[in-house]
């Protein structure tokens, strides 16, 4: 087995406690503020902002280093209709005959249903593919390891990247989505796992009465 060149840990800088307080507080009033937006504005976006964002999704931890993720940005009008019509197509079985009752009422407070107009509104439609195999420039096959998890990770780095921008995001996952492989041409080994709609919430956007769980439901400290 041979071990790869280790180098000092740079770019780390410890904090005060006070420091440390403030800015893990701060951070959190941030994020508390951001809402899974179903209403988008028409208005372009920087396309910088979201390379910004994508980097920062980059930079998340992976399964042996493998980064095992594609991130596919559609902002052609013509790509993001052909989605929707699709989207549409496999929600209205979703919703009408696909879905267990339990589901529906689950699905109750968010108020969605097989209508998809963010898929056209947003600005940016971002697809995130995970890779079942990494290809080298040489053709040759890796293995990828903790796919999930680490896609999993990488989108929580991307959706926090793009609150912190100042833009809105929506989950979407319309269930069968393996159209988006064929819609985005992308080869057999990427899974699609989610579209991840970008861009300013509408004026006059709505979002559902809910919240979050307290800290003593979802966190126990074993001192
Ligand atoms: N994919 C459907 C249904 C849906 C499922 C869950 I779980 C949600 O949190 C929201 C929606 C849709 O996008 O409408």
């Amino acid at each position: 087995m041979s071990h790869g060149k280790l180098i000092p840990l740079s770019g780390y800088k410890e904090l005060s406690n006070e420091e440390m307080k403030s800015r893990s507080d701060d951070f959190y009033q941030l994020m508390r503020r951001r809402r899974t937006v179903r209403d988008f504005a028409n208005r372009p976006v920087p396309r910088e902002i979201i390379e910004r964002c994508l980097l920062t999704a980059g930079t998340a931890p992976s399964g042996a280093n493998m980064q095992p993720w594609q991130f596919v940005v559609v902002s052609s009008p013509e790509i993001k209709a052909k989605i929707r019509q699709a989207a549409e197509e496999v929600e209205r079985e979703f919703y009408e005959n696909k879905a267990p009752d339990y589901w529906l009422d689950a699905l109750g407070p968010l108020g969605t249903d097989e209508s998809k107009p963010h898929l056209e509104e947003a600005p940016y439609l971002i697809v995130i593919f995970s890779k079942q195999h990494t290809v080298t420039e040489d053709g040759k096959r890796l293995h990828n390891y903790y796919i999930s998890e680490s896609v999993g990770i990488a989108l929580g780095f991307l959706i926090t990247a793009i609150h912190n921008a100042g833009l809105a995001s929506l989950t979407h996952t319309p269930k069968p989505m393996s159209f988006l492989r064929e819609v985005l041409g992308r080869p057999k080994h990427e899974t699609p796992v989610l579209i991840l709609a970008v861009g300013y919430p509408a004026k006059d956007a709505q979002v559902p009465e809910i919240s979050k769980k307290q800290l003593d439901e979802i966190a126990t400290f074993l001192d």
